[in-house]
């Protein structure tokens, strides 16, 4: 089964994983350095079955991340959690109001300008994906700000035109802006690649740093989803998913979870429908995709390190 890699993996890091202690202070145990394959090809998608991974969570981010926003309000509107504890810890930090994360939560849902203020999380992937920033020098050696680069729509044009370049990268790591990041970027490279013919299109996803428990489960499927709205929208046939992980950890405090999850198996292969073709790559809605035969295990609850 596709996903006894992900049990592997798990079971391993716990296992073998050197000891260490975190920038969040929770504690890791982690491996560097590790490789996962999936094919998409038949509808086939790597979503977890051991455990209930809320993919419209998962779709709904990867969505937002194409509309190039990095504030929140966006995410919290549609009930999507899983930003929500950076903004909230760098309102405590830098005002000292110690308010509580649903509250704050309320607060940007209910607050325009609330949430303009506190919801950003900086220039994160969004902004990276889709409007990459650029200077252009001045004949006085000055400096303004150029266009933007659409690395999204670059690199479809590219898969149209040259198919078979080794270039096909849209790339998060903005060294000049990772200081005004909330989190420089996890999942920070997606190469794309025509393979079988000229037929399939494949994806090789590169991620700096995986929680593997909570994290992990999001980036497969969201990096999924992306490789099938682009091939349908270069004409190409889903191939494979390569992910690979550098510092690929489980946090101390997901014990229970690890646990609970590597005890159970397997259950069936869901498929992702995409019920129409978007008119682009930016036309996406979360109508258009649909889950069949996902009836996993259920979910298992465990504490995010921020
Ligand atoms: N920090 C850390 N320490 N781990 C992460 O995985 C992580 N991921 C981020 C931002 N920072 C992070 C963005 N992605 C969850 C899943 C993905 C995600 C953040 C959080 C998460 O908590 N998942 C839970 C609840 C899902 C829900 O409420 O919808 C899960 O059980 O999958
Ligand atoms: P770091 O910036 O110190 O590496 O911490 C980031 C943590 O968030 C780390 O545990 C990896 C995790 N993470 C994911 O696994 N997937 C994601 O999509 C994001 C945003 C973070």
């Amino acid at each position: 089964h596709y996903e006894q890699q992900y049990l592997d993996l798990m079971a391993r890091i716990w296992r073998e994983g050197d000891e260490r202690v975190d920038r969040t202070g929770v504690g890791t145990r982690s491996i560097f350095g590790a490789q996962l394959r999936f094919s998409l090809a038949d509808n086939a998608i790597p979503l977890l079955t051991t455990k209930r991974v809320f993919w419209k969570a998962a779709a709904r981010e990867m969505l937002w991340f194409l509309t190039g926003e990095t504030n929140i309000r966006p995410l919290v509107l549609q009930g999507v959690k899983i930003w929500n504890e950076w903004p909230h810890a760098r309102y405590v930090r830098e005002t000292g109001d110690d308010i509580a994360l649903d509250e704050f939560v309320q607060r940007i849902a209910d607050d325009e300008s609330f949430a303009a203020r506190w919801g950003d999380l900086g220039p994160v992937y969004g902004k990276q994906w889709v409007d990459w920033p650029t200077y252009r020098y001045r004949p006085d050696g000055l400096y303004e700000k150029g266009d933007g680069i659409d690395q999204v729509s670059q690199v479809i044009e590219s898969l149209r035109t040259t198919p078979g370049s080794r270039r096909h990268i849209i790339e998060g790591w903005n060294v000049a802006e990772l200081d005004r990041m909330a989190l420089p970027p996890c999942h920070k490279t997606y190469q794309f690649h025509v393979g079988a013919d000229g037929t399939r299109l494949n994806c090789l996803l590169y991620q700096r740093s995986c929680d593997v428990a909570l994290g992990l489960p999001f980036n497969l499927f969201g990096a999924a989803l992306l490789t099938r709205m682009i091939a349908q929208q270069t004409d190409l046939e889903p191939g494979e998913l390569v992910w690979m992980g550098g510092d690929t950890h489980l946090y101390l405090n997901h014990e229970a979870l690890i646990r609970e999850q590597l005890e159970r198996e397997p259950r069936g292969r869901p498929t992702l429908e995409i019920s129409r073709r978007a008119p682009s790559i930016f036309g996406y809605t979360i109508e258009d995709f649909a889950v069949s035969g996902y009836s996993p295990h259920a979910a298992i609850k465990a504490p995010v390190a921020v």
